[in-house]
């Protein structure tokens, strides 16, 4: 069975690595650029096992069809200081043509009912195998730091009450995701104060570095 798991999951983990590469050498570039980079960092995962299951058995999918139905084995995530940088990042992610954009869901326009936020990009990547290429689907959610911060807490307490939170804690997880939301909000206000502090700062760190 472990072995199943192991050749199911493979080219999985497969496009998680090769995407981490591709997608933190954009930040890369933007950083030799000298510019201000929109992803602050990228993360990746593949989904275990036991969460395979127990998201197959939730929504009905049949294991036989898990390839096509479960857009979220691969994962990443890619994390932005602003707001607006979600934007940028999604117009780059547009541009490529190392895969296929099959779907994009804005939960930021539109958020969930418990508060979540964050752009979610579905693509098609073609993985290299010994026996030829296989698309698979990846799942790349783009988000600044506040909303991973927010979705982070709301998704370990989520393990603890199975989904089910009190009254009082739903409450709470709400008011902070409206916190978030003003958070982003102010930073984005004063965004240019914050870049150019930040310029200054690599500038600075660049100079000490020749010495
Ligand atoms: P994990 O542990 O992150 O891998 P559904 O699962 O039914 O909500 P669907 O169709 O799979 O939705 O697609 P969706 O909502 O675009 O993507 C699901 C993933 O988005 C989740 O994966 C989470 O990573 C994230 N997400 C969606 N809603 C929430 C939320 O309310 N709170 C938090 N913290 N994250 C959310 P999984 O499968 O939950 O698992």
């Amino acid at each position: 069975m472990t072995k199943h798991w192991d050749l199911f999951l493979a080219p999985y983990k497969q496009a998680v690595e090769e995407l981490k590469v591709k997608l933190k050498g954009m930040r890369a570039q933007f950083e030799m650029q000298g510019v201000h980079s929109p992803i602050e960092f990228v993360t990746g995962r593949v989904k275990p096992v036991a969460s395979i299951l127990d998201k197959a058995q939730k929504k009905n999918i049949p294991l036989d069809k898990l390839e096509e139905q479960m857009q979220d084995i691969a994962g990443l995530r890619m994390m932005c200081q602003f707001v607006d940088d979600i934007k940028t990042v999604v117009e780059l992610l547009r541009k490529r043509n190392d895969f296929e954009i099959v779907e994009e869901r804005d939960y930021i326009t539109q958020k969930k009912e418990s508060g979540y936020r964050s752009y979610h990009v579905v693509i098609r990547y073609p993985v290299q195998t010994i026996h030829g290429e296989k698309k698979i689907l990846v799942e790349i959610q783009i988000r600044t730091l506040a909303m991973n911060f927010w979705a982070t807490i709301e998704h370990s307490l989520n393990y603890k009450y199975s989904g089910r939170f009190p009254e009082d804690i739903k409450l709470r997880l709400q008011r902070a995701a409206e916190a978030a939301y003003l958070l982003d909000e102010e930073m984005s206000k004063i965004r240019f104060e914050i870049q150019e502090a930040q310029a200054v700062f690599s500038r600075k760190q660049e100079a000490k570095q020749e010495e």
